[in-house]
């Protein structure tokens, strides 16, 4: 373990970044106070908001914002620019003071406006609300694992990317957080693995102030921070004066010039540093300071400045302009000189960058599409997914797998995946056809796991999916709903998707998952019936650039639903109705009846046989020759998205509807629904079949409700 205790400016100058200290600590402390000012007095205004961290980290700000950061205001998004998380996002007037100082588009009324509606400036950073906020912060130790997916999005692309003489990936992640951060869980589950990748251009700042909301933290947290992150395998430059910009400074220096592991910087700060009486309690943590103190605190830091008025020297010492522009040429002029010695892989790395897919995708869906119906394969549904993904991640390298522990039962790996591995150097190790992995193994960290690939799409370069079973997907719901709200493409494949999974019993099986995973807003859904079906949902979820996905899929083996509609020479109708989530899959008709339905089945993955089968029995002379039509609705959310006249196409008005699925019958009865054939309690633990006898999930009682609907109407 390092400590650096004395300043020792060793700061390696990079293009874009220039000593703003040349001139002394006048203009440090003019920078850290300008921060103070807009932080105290933004929140002081909404009279809500977080003053604490941003008034203690603005030391720790000004050495990286001012002389590490290699970041253009100007155009927040070139590829080679360094990431900055703030994971204590509740400190967010420290970030908005950062962007609008540098020279970002943020405007003063927007720092004005701060926690106002439709402001740039909301309570928390917020992806795509404010130019310069890589990721969406507040739920506390997420942004951390963001940062390792970013980190990691690096170092796999640099490894694919860079050529001998061409170093076009080259960028470090910044990650701040404070105490909240690492007592969270997920702060373990991300940082061990960043260990274990050796995520050298890593540099994570511990706001270590000893405060969080309800005081100080010292009778519940009482872990040994350093030693923590050396037993992960980081390197560790502790006891660091978070007030004294050259020290911190000195300690990214440092970190910089390090390798073969990620560093955790720890800077002793004070919450609230510069007001009066609030400084170092818990009361600066999440309250506005009151006038009095913000009077008081003005005195106390010279700061002769009104409300949201910021000196013409705090401007030209933070400007970020003519730096982020003169390092952005530098990386272009990098990269032009990369083009013109290896143009396809800089066409390539456009794409990639860009989230677009190769020209020939759509040939591939088709022919996967095709070879899967040809087949008519009875397989489970994670095992058609594996198929699928055969054909997927050979077509597309920025495919990256992984699972949490579970790669053989979700199938998530393929024979262009090898796994993800790192040589004691830090170097990724090649197999000896000389590829390098592509499917991670996440350990059991499914929260991590899903955190983490958040920030590998927010990095640019890669399509994550990660594995693991359905039930777990509440250990990572957050992530989810953090991939929702910022519109990443991440694709979470959740198999063992119902008491489908037999024996391992009621902490395995799903029964409200698939209903809660439906609720969040964004989020698609997609529980297919087959391989065609588990196709067209891998599809979909490709081609969803700002959503993410769930794909739920059976353990068990599901037989193939024939398709009366899907013609092999233009199989792109069939396809696109799939893609509307819910499609007629089987009219009366094809079990010989004519005339219209008098009931509607509507099912979904592994039940879809089931509805079949029922309307086969109800077809039976003893049954009274019931004609019905099933509906396959593989995706809700997709299908509630789709047009009036589509929904009643599939759904006619008039014709009752029972639904059939392994799970929370809730959902369903906003189909308007006379029946729901469901699951409302837990499963038991029994194999299979004999499982589904129990919950009633035969064709006998399908058929019972059926003629029971019919009885009533
Ligand atoms: C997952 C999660 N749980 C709870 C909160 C509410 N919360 C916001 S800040 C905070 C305390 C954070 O303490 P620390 O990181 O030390 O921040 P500081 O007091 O230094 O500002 C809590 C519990 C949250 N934002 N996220």
């Amino acid at each position: 373990m390092d400590a650096i205790v004395s300043p020792e400016s060793q700061s390696a100058q990079r293009p874009g970044t220039r000593d703003r200290d040349a001139a002394g600590s006048t203009s440090t402390a003019l920078m850290a106070n300008a921060i103070r000012a807009l932080s105290m007095d933004a929140v002081q205004q909404a009279n809500s908001g977080h003053p604490g961290a941003p008034m203690g980290m603005a030391e720790i700000a000004v050495a990286l914002w001012g002389r590490h950061l290699r970041h253009n205001p100007r155009n927040p998004r070139w590829p080679g620019r360094d990431r900055f998380v703030l994971s204590n996002g509740h400190g967010s007037m420290l970030l908005y003071s950062l962007l609008h100082l540098t020279g970002y588009d943020l405007a003063l009324s927007e720092l004005r406006n701060f926690r106002q509606l439709h402001s740039k400036t909301p309570g928390h950073p917020e992806f795509a609300v404010t130019p310069g906020v890589e990721t969406t912060t507040g739920p506390l130790g997420q942004g951390l694992a963001n940062a390792i997916g970013m980190a990691l999005a690096e170092k796999l692309l640099a490894a694919e990317f860079n050529r001998d003489g061409h170093t076009i990936v080259d960028h470090h992640t910044y990650v701040f957080f404070g105490d909240g951060c690492l007592m969270e869980g997920i702060s373990h589950e991300a940082c061990s693995l960043a260990g274990a990748w050796k995520l050298d251009k890593l540099i994570a700042v511990y706001d270590d102030n000893g405060i969080s909301i309800d005081g100080a933290v010292a009778p519940w947290f009482v872990d040994d921070t350093p030693k923590r992150f050396e037993a992960y395998g980081w390197h560790v430059i502790a006891a660091v004066d978070g007030h004294d910009v050259d020290a911190v400074d000195a300690a990214i220096a440092k970190a910089r010039r390090n390798t073969g592991k990620p560093t955790l910087i720890v800077c002793k700060t004070t919450i609230g540093k510069g007001a009066p009486t609030r400084a170092g309690t818990a009361k600066a943590h999440g309250e506005a300071l009151g006038a009095d103190e913000v009077k008081a605190t003005r005195e106390a830091l010279g700061w002769r400045h009104a409300p949201f008025v910021i000196p013409d020297e705090a401007y030209a010492a933070w400007d970020g302009s003519a730096g982020g522009a003169a390092a952005e040429a530098a990386w272009q002029a990098s990269f032009d000189a990369y083009a013109a010695a290896h143009p396809e892989l800089a066409a390539e790395y456009r794409r990639r960058i860009a989230g677009e897919l190769p020209a020939r995708w759509r040939d591939v869906v088709r022919a996967t599409a095709v070879a899967a119906h040809g087949k008519a394969e009875t397989v489970a549904s994670r095992k058609a997914s594996q198929i699928v993904l055969e054909a997927f991640t050979e077509a597309l390298p920025e495919l990256l797998g992984g699972s949490a522990d579970l790669t053989g039962s979700n199938f998530t790996n393929t024979r262009h995946t090898p796994p993800l591995r790192f040589a004691s150097d830090g170097q990724i190790v090649q197999d000896i056809e000389g590829r390098r992995g592509r499917h991670i193994n996440y350990g059991v960290r499914e929260f991590g796991m899903a955190a983490i690939m958040n920030g590998v799409a927010l990095h640019g370069g890669f399509i994550p999916y990660g594995g693991t079973f359905l039930t777990f997907s509440d250990y990572s719901r957050n992530a989810i709903r953090m991939a929702a709200l910022m519109g990443q493409r991440v694709v979470h494949v959740f198999t063992h998707d119902s008491i489908g999974l037999g024996e391992d019993g009621p902490t395995h099986q799903s029964i409200e998952h698939a209903a809660s995973l439906r609720l969040i807003p964004g989020l698609d859904v997609w529980r297919p019936c087959d391989t065609v079906e588990t196709l067209v949902a891998w599809t979909a979820a490709i081609e969803s650039r700002a959503r993410p996905t769930a794909l739920l899929l059976s353990r068990h083996n599901l037989p193939y639903a024939p398709k009366p509609a899907f013609d092999p020479d233009a199989p792109e109708g069939a396809i696109a109705d799939i893609a509307k989530g819910a499609y007629v899959l089987a009219e009366p008709g094809e079990v010989g009846l004519h005339g219209k339905a008098r009931a509607v089945i509507i099912a979904t993955g592994s039940e879809v046989s089931l509805a079949l089968n029922a309307q086969q029995q109800l077809a039976l002379a003893e049954n009274g020759r019931i004609a019905v039509r099933v509906v396959s609705m593989p995706s809700t959310t997709v299908f509630d998205r789709q047009s009036d006249a589509w929904k009643r196409q599939v759904l006619p008005p008039g014709v009752p509807r029972i639904a059939v699925e392994m799970g929370a019958s809730d959902g369903w009865w906003k189909y308007g629904c006379a029946a729901v054939v469901g699951i409302d309690r837990y499963g038991e633990s029994a194999p299979a079949p004999v499982l589904f006898k129990h919950f009633g999930f035969t064709v006998d009682n399908v058929v019972a409700t059926v003629e029971a609907v019919l009885a009533r109407a």
